[in-house]
Parts: structure tokens; sequence; C-alpha cells
């Protein structure tokens, strides 16, 4: 029986031990920046545009995540976040910037990208340009 014990006792440390070696760094994507947009009639009376980020998994067919909306964005930089962290998959995903437009079917998109959620990113972001620039900044976390 003490036998017993001792090798019940052993095995879990055992199998923390290996694996340590296969252990991988999740990234979780937390907020967005936008930097800049083009200068345009976004709404019908005139007022700047109401900035939100969509993203998804490019093989879903809807937008799964979104951030909160800053209304009427007349400055930027501008700071988004996402209600609940998400989990970047190993996989392609898109991502854009639209002008929420509540009184329309739907919003109107600015911009349209996609990366990659593993691979992608430098020091905690993923940078995309647009006009030789860069509009958004995609920021996350690794656990
Ligand atoms: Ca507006
Ligand atoms: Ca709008």
């Amino acid at each position: 029986m003490k036998r017993l014990l001792s090798l019940l006792l052993v095995i879990p440390f055992t199998s923390c031990v290996k694996e340590v070696p296969l252990e991988l760094v999740n990234k979780y994507y937390t907020a967005a920046e936008v930097r800049a947009l083009p200068v345009l009639n976004y709404d019908p009376d005139g007022s700047p545009p109401d900035v939100r980020i969509d993203m998804k998994r490019a093989s879903a067919n809807f937008w799964e995540f979104s951030t909160n909306t800053v209304n009427n964005a007349r400055s930027f930089p501008i700071f988004l976040t996402f209600p609940a962290e998400v989990l970047g998959t190993d996989e392609r995903w898109q991502v854009r910037i639209v002008d929420e437009d509540l009184d329309r079917p739907v919003d109107e998109e600015i911009f349209f990208f996609e990366f990659h959620a593993v691979e992608d990113g430098v020091d905690n972001q993923i940078a995309f340009n647009a006009d030789g620039r860069v509009v958004l900044s995609l920021k996350y976390n690794e656990q």
C-alpha cells in the first residue's frame, strides 16, 4: 500500500515536467487603437464617424467580436476595447473599421484587413497600414 501511494505521488510531478517544452503561448486580443481615418462625409447630419472595430475568423460568416463604439470621433488616436478578451486561434482572421450607422441596415465599412492571429504581431500589437500610414493597431496579451 505504501508503495502504491508513492507511485501516485510521482505521476503528477512527471506529467508536469513533460509539459514544459510543449508550453504554448496564447494570444488574447483586448483592444484596438484607431490612429487615423480619411476625412469624408460619413453621416447625413455632417457629424464625424461613429467608430467601431469588428473582428472574426476568416472562416466565419458573421462578425463574431466587436469593440465598443466611439461616437463622432473628431480626433485621433482613439482607443476601443473588446468586452471580453478574444483568444486568437491558429488561422486567418479578418478585422474591419466601421462607421456605425444604427439608422441604416448596415454599417459603413471604412477599412478591411486580414491577418494571422497567432503568427502576426510584434511587441503585443499588430499594425495595419492604409494610404501609407498606420490606421489601426490591434493589441493583445500573451499568456
Ligand atoms: Ca456620427
Ligand atoms: Ca455613423
